[in-house]
């Protein structure tokens, strides 16, 4: 996942990392970045072509952005169902961007759509030793076993 800049500038980091360690995931990876045109170019490539690609990468260049690695059961699927629809007015209230956000493009986060793109985004984001191995000591509170 990604807090994206108008989240940042709005305060609401904690509240965004809260609501992953909240359910239970744990957080492996966590940085902020200044993205290049290229790296925001390759981390919305599926995009290219669309009418609105060019607006959103000039929107994310050059503008903070933190980066985020989490883990844990459905992690990817679930953390898409927290971060609610694209269009924040359609994501219903109790998700990041039904709770946070108003327009499409100040919708707060990014997040991996299937477990392949994550992979491809953890690689573009982070370098193998940023992301952190670790286990939680209240894990068994959270799993079953
Ligand atoms: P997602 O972030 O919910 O996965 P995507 O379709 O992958 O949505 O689009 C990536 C980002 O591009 C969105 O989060 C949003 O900021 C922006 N975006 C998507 N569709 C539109 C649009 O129709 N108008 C303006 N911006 C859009
Ligand atoms: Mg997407």
């Amino acid at each position: 996942m990604a807090i994206k800049y108008d989240a940042i500038q709005r305060g609401n980091i904690s509240e965004i990392l809260g609501r992953l360690e909240k359910k239970g995931y744990k957080i492996v990876g966590l940085k902020m970045v200044t993205p290049t045109r290229q790296q925001i170019e390759a981390h919305y490539h599926d995009l290219k072509g669309r009418p609105f690609f060019a607006g959103l990468v000039d929107y994310m260049t050059g503008l903070p952005l933190v980066c985020i690695v989490a883990e844990g059961k459905g992690v990817i699927s679930y953390s898409r169902v927290m971060i609610g629809a694209t269009n924040p007015l359609v994501a219903p209230p109790g998700t990041i961007r039904g709770d946070l956000s108003v327009d499409v493009g100040r919708n707060s986060v990014h997040g991996s759509d299937s477990v392949e793109t994550a992979k491809d985004e953890i690689n573009l984001w982070f370098k193998p030793e940023e992301v952190a191995n670790y286990e939680l000591a209240n894990a068994q509170w959270v799993y079953e076993k």
